[in-house]
């Protein structure tokens, strides 16, 4: 080493991607995980313990990158195929540098100020980093805030927030990972510490970001991919790839708080199919239950759920019911009894049961942070599953709420999986755990479904457990445009299969805001109608004809997307690419849009642009770089990269796709599966001078023949020219799946296009037009190749 002074008494290497450091109040790892991932690790001693973390993937597995070091006089370099971690010698600050282009994405404003002992015997951890003019910061979970977070502070510790604002916080997630983004500059950190934690961006200093927690341990990860989205999807792959869902859970969900009996549900299924309102889940709120006691049911209400639930299947329709956490004391009760029995509920500090008034009076409260009361947890499942057939389990409440203060008493032990805490370290992952024991209990009683758990609460990596929403929001403008930003935040933040109450929880929506919402949950990732039922009810046709008309449209275009849609959760769930994304992430490019953030992408390939004020029938938008039409009308959209006019009629949003894209549909179907094996239409747009990939996924919808090959997986490829296009498909998967009736459908050749020459597969084959400037024709179901070609007036 030089000679320099250097703030580290050692660095040796203790396996081939562990560099450890001694500084003089703690020890620092480095532990370089992938080509754009290093974990960094502080230790007050010398020991690093082996405690498991609630946001990794245990199944996650490095991809070790290639190092190579360097000494300089300012630091200590290594470098991994695509980033450069400096240490400098001065403070051990860290600097992180993209190899490529030798900019500095990020770096510590102090080195080692990373843990401080109280007066009282607290300890808090922090970093602080510089954060420069221009940053944005995107991430940080549910936060409804505008995307970028510069200038606020944001607290994780999971809170019920019933009617939450714009700037409420803490909210119900606790994802601390967190983006910046600036030009040329893209990268990510995950802070993994379940302890009240806090991201203060540019507020106690405007050119800091400083985050940190009440305790534990200063751990996070810097992760830098190909690009943002790229970024997005490493840390999705550390934090767990999501299981594929059953395709009938990206359709409609009907929902209220409550359908409070068999005749009810009934009336209400009647009329979504009288109404042709596709389908294909309603959920039952609390009121289902025996005195809000999970897993009973109110046998008044509900004689026969067994015989209901199975009635609503044949009409295509799967019912999903709720718990919480709070277990009523009651000894006459099943569950109860039996957790009591085998002491799965939590306890205080000096050893008494946790006790807490919830729903339904005073409760227990399980402690799903231990692995036995996970598995009690999953058994009691065995009924309602494997017997009456619920397909869904909604698990709400498990920030953990408990009347009147809020939450459990800071005092409350938890297991933690073996590593015994207080509530201050495990509040955080209460509702993760809960949601993790209640899917295994869905996996252990239905081996052959794929389960649905829709979450409340949850850490960093809840994407591995459950869907979620964004919780008890009011029904109007301003929480429109949260729901919006909230989900593409939490899209943002590896939960792609999120969406808002659609419609509002709470208050009752102008026909006007319904009809808007609506619109935009359907390119959501999941789409529930969901209120509170005090303010009058929310189905679809209760504002009027006209708004009823435009709604069931909005809604039979996610049916006829599915396969573009399932195909987008196939990539979430194999690669964790996002499903929808932020304009900014995908076109980071173009700094402007770091500004923007209603648009968003739907996929690559669809661009959707939401309406957020009463009265807008048109409004500005950015139109992003390639060839972009009207998803609805072939028009071509102006090439701008700024703002451009757009309409926006009552009747639709505007929605746009790209030139060069393969968008694979359906016919409406009113659920999942109402046709057995539905005609795919593969609609082309073409685009000239562009090259441009695409895919579809298909297979049976739900089980796992998938995992066995049983799927097809479709790539196109395709090449525009000035007066051709070719198509050239590969496929994954097993032959055996077998494909339906394939058609394809040709948008937007130019206007003067004539002479058109069609071949399939080297076979000329005739092409007829719609009339209205698309051309259709029916391929074969194993095709390789399409050229199309025309001479132009
Ligand atoms: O179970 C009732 C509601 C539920 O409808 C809502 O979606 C949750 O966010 N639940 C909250 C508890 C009552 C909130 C006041």
């Amino acid at each position: 080493m030089s000679e320099t002074f250097t703030a580290w008494s050692r660095a040796e290497w203790v396996d081939p991607h562990t560099l450890e450091l001694a500084l003089p109040t703690n020890n620092l790892r480095i532990y370089f995980l992938d080509k754009g991932i290093v974990r960094l690790r502080y230790v007050s001693g010398a020991v690093f313990e082996n405690i498991p973390s609630y946001g990794v993937d245990p199944e996650y597995e490095p991809d070790y990158p290639e190092l190579a070091e360097e000494e300089t006089a300012y630091a200590l370099e290594v470098r991994t195929p695509r980033l450069i971690v400096r240490i400098r010698r001065a403070d051990a600050g860290l600097e992180f540098i993209h190899r490529r282009t030798n900019t500095v994405l990020n770096r510590d404003a102090e080195g080692m100020g990373h843990r401080k002992i109280e007066w009282n015997g607290e300890e808090k951890v922090w970093v602080s980093k510089h954060l420069p003019e221009g940053e944005h910061v995107f991430g940080l979970g549910d936060k409804p805030w505008a995307l970028n977070l510069r200038g606020r502070r944001f607290e994780m510790w999971g809170a019920d927030y019933y009617a939450f604002k714009e700037g409420s916080d803490p909210l119900y997630k606790n994802i601390p990972f967190y983006m910046g983004l600036n030009r040329g500059v893209q990268y990510g950190i995950f802070f993994d510490n379940t302890m009240r934690s806090y991201f203060d961006i540019g507020v106690a200093n405007p050119e800091r970001l400083i985050f940190g927690a009440d305790g534990g341990v200063m751990d996070y990860y810097f992760v830098c991919g190909k690009s943002a989205v790229d970024t997005v999807r490493l840390y999705t792959c550390l934090t767990g790839l999501p299981p594929l869902p059953p395709r009938w859970a990206l359709g409609y969900h009907q929902s209220k708080w409550s359908y409070g009996s068999e005749e009810v549900v009934n009336a209400l299924v009647a009329k979504l199919r009288e109404q042709r309102i596709p389908c294909d889940c309603v959920h039952l709120d609390i009121h289902h239950m025996n005195q809000y006691q999970d897993l009973t049911w109110d046998r008044t209400k509900f004689p026969d759920p067994p015989g209901m639930i199975s009635r609503l299947e044949e009409q295509g329709i799967k019912v999903v019911t709720i718990v919480n956490p709070g277990i009523k004391i009651n000894p006459d009760n099943y569950v109860w009894r039996s957790g009591f029995e085998r002491n799965v509920f939590c306890r205080r500090h000096d050893g008494a049961l946790l006790e807490g008034s919830v729903w339904p009076g005073l409760c227990n409260f399980p402690d799903y942070t231990a692995p036995r009361t996970r598995a009690w947890w999953a058994h009691l499942f065995k009924r309602q599953i494997a017997e009456y057939g619920v397909r869904g389990i909604w698990t709400d409440m498990n920030e953990p709420v408990m009347f009147p203060d809020k939450t459990f008493p800071d005092d409350t032990r938890h297991d933690y999986d073996g590593y015994s805490c207080s509530h201050l370290k495990a509040h955080n992952v209460y509702g993760h755990c809960m949601a993790r024991a209640t899917r295994e209990g869905m996996a252990q009683f239905a081996p052959d479904r794929r389960p649905f758990v829709l979450s409340r609460s949850g850490y960093a990596g809840m994407q591995r457990y459950a869907a979620t929403w964004t919780g008890d929001c009011e029904a109007d403008w301003d929480n429109l445009k949260m729901a919006n930003l909230q989900c593409q935040r939490l899209a943002a933040s590896g939960v792609s299969f999120c969406g808002s109450d659609a419609g509002g929880f709470l208050k009752h929506p102008t026909p006007e805001l319904f009809c808007r919402w609506m619109q935009m949950a359907a390119f959501h990732g999941f789409f529930r109608n969901h209120s509170s039922g005090e303010f009058g009810g929310q189905e679809p046709w209760l504002f009027g004809e006209e708004i009823l008309g435009y709604v069931r449209h909005a809604i039979e275009e996610r049916y006829r997307l599915m396969p573009y849609i399932y195909t987008q959760f196939y990539k979430y769930s194999t690669q964790g690419i996002p499903v929808i994304r932020p304009l900014a992430l995908q076109c980071e490019e173009n700094p402007d849009t770091f500004w923007r953030s209603s648009e968003f992408f739907l996929g690559d390939d669809l661009y959707i642009v939401p309406v957020h004020h009463p009265g807008e029938t048109g409004r500005f938008i950015y139109i992003p770089d390639g060839r972009w039409y009207s998803y609805w009308t072939d028009e071509l959209a102006p090439r701008s990269l700024k703002e451009t006019w757009v309409e926006a009629p009552l009747s639709r949003l505007p929605v746009f796709v790209r030139g060069g894209a393969v968008i694979p549909r359906w016919p409406v179907q009113q659920y999942m599966g109402e046709l057995r094996n539905p005609p795919c239409m593969l609609d082309i747009w073409w685009a000239p001078n562009y090259e441009h990939s695409s895919s579809c996924f298909s297979d049976e919808g739900d089980g796992y023949g998938y995992l066995e090959g049983l799927y097809r997986y479709m790539t196109f490829n395709y090449i525009g020219g000035r007066d051709y296009f070719t198509l050239v498909r590969t496929d994954q998967g097993h032959k055996a799946f077998s494909l339906p009736v394939l058609m394809l459908r040709i948008h937007c050749l130019p206007a003067g296009a004539r002479n058109i020459v069609f071949t399939v597969d080297g076979q000329p084959r005739d092409i007829r037009a719609d009339g209205k400037g698309v051309y259709e024709a029916e391929i074969p179901v194993c095709f390789t190749r399409i050229e199309v070609s025309f001479t132009r007036e």
